[in-house]
């Protein structure tokens, strides 16, 4: 009798397990979760903000479904530690069981997770990082962001034509930074410019201001600049106070110094610098106007920057792949980003099939006061710009 009633409930034990494991199946195949995994706090906060709040958009307009499943947004907060954001990115794939991984702040923190993406098959959406050889490091790697090659050499093509032919380079040290600084320099010179030093400067706290002096004391027409979002103000700040700008040195570099979030912050000496970038949140097209209105009305006022188009834009690439594929994930989610031709906030872009890169046009804008307000105002168009880091 006892032995019989141990087996039936055995019995029972294995039949409830069952049906939970095909409940909570059931449910995952009724979900399509994404994983993004942001700087939400710390010096790089802007960023995660500004991609997070760029998602949410995306969802808001578009649907919390995709091929029939229910999209779960998991939004986690790495703390721009590469080590937190590998960390994160494993529990994402073997407990979340994500179908896409999506985010990356800076960086290292693309490069720390790139092995799990290739490990796992899993499809990882850069929306921030942005130096060339990022995508390289996983055949699971597709970029919405863009390449600060794409940037820098588009504004070593306009400075010479311009009256600046005498230069000095000051980067953050690291990826993005040493990027900027190489195609700038080597553009520079093609066009008969000159770089009179080229300064680097750390990417955690950095105090501008020794660097800034050299600067003055080499008297360049123009100190060329990348800093990564969020450092652009406190870079100004220090300019200004210098009175570099007052000694005829001017100011330009790619368009991350004058991020449009803090653009309005930075005050007049911020006014008439030249940039080169992909997305000013003043581009003049429709979309980009109800991607604007759309953006601040849900964000009290917050102006959405190019991180944030990076978000939007990945947010459109995995959701027309998801399509694609009825949900399903792995390769075929992947090979259904590759290629993708469409219309962002930033003008005409496309995933490079090849590369797994983002094409876009590239911008020269200069920052001006439109009603009040500080804007990096468009003035040329470089069209369909492709990664001169990429070599194959
Ligand atoms: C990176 C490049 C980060 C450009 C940025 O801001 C940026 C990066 C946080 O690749 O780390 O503006």
């Amino acid at each position: 009798m006892q032995k019989r009633q141990f087996l039936n409930a055995i019995a029972g034990a294995t039949l409830a397990l069952t049906a939970t494991v095909t409940a909570s199946t059931a449910m995952a195949q009724d979900k399509f979760k994404i994983g993004l995994i942001l700087p939400m706090t710390g010096p790089f906060a802007s960023t995660g903000k500004q991609i997070e709040a760029a998602a949410r958009l995306y969802i808001a307009q578009n649907g919390d479904t995709v091929a029939g499943k229910k999209v779960e947004l998991i939004v986690k907060d790495d703390t721009s530690a590469a080590d937190v954001t590998k960390r994160l990115a494993q529990e994402m794939v073997v407990n979340e069981k994500v179908s896409v991984l999506a985010g990356f702040g800076l960086t290292p923190l693309a490069f720390a997770t790139a092995p799990i993406a290739t490990q796992s098959k899993t499809p990882m959406v850069v929306m921030a990082a942005a130096t060339s050889s990022i995508t390289q490091a996983s055949p699971f790697i597709v970029r919405t962001s863009f390449t600060l090659p794409q940037a820098a050499v588009a504004i070593a093509d306009w400075a010479p034509n311009n009256g600046i032919k005498k230069v000095v380079t000051l980067v953050s040290d690291y990826g993005p930074g040493i990027d900027a600084e190489k195609f700038f320099k080597d553009r520079l010179l093609f066009n008969g410019g000159q770089v009179l030093d080229s300064l680097r400067v750390p990417m955690r706290n950095p105090d501008f201001a020794p660097f800034l002096q050299k600067v003055r004391d080499l008297k360049p027409d123009a100190v060329y600049v990348f800093v990564p979002s969020g450092a652009g103000a406190a870079l100004m700040k220090q300019f200004a106070e210098r009175g570099m700008d007052k000694a005829g040195i001017k100011l330009i570099g790619t368009g991350d110094i004058t991020d449009d979030d803090i653009l309005n912050s930075m005050g007049d000496v911020a006014n008439g610098v030249v940039t080169s970038h992909h997305y000013s949140a003043s581009h003049n097209s429709a979309l980009n106007k109800k991607f604007v209105t759309a953006f601040e009305k849900a964000n009290n006022g917050l102006r959405p920057n190019f991180m944030a188009v990076g978000g939007y834009d990945g947010m459109r690439v995995i959701y027309e792949a998801a399509k694609a594929t009825k949900g399903a994930g792995g390769q075929a989610l992947l090979d259904a980003m590759k290629g993708q031709v469409f219309e962002s906030p930033r003008g005409p872009m496309f995933i490079d099939a090849q590369t797994r890169d983002v094409v876009h046009n590239i911008y020269i804008r200069k920052v001006e006061k439109v009603n009040g307000q500080l804007y990096n105002q468009e003035f040329a168009t470089l069209k369909d710009v492709k990664d001169p880091g990429k070599t194959k």
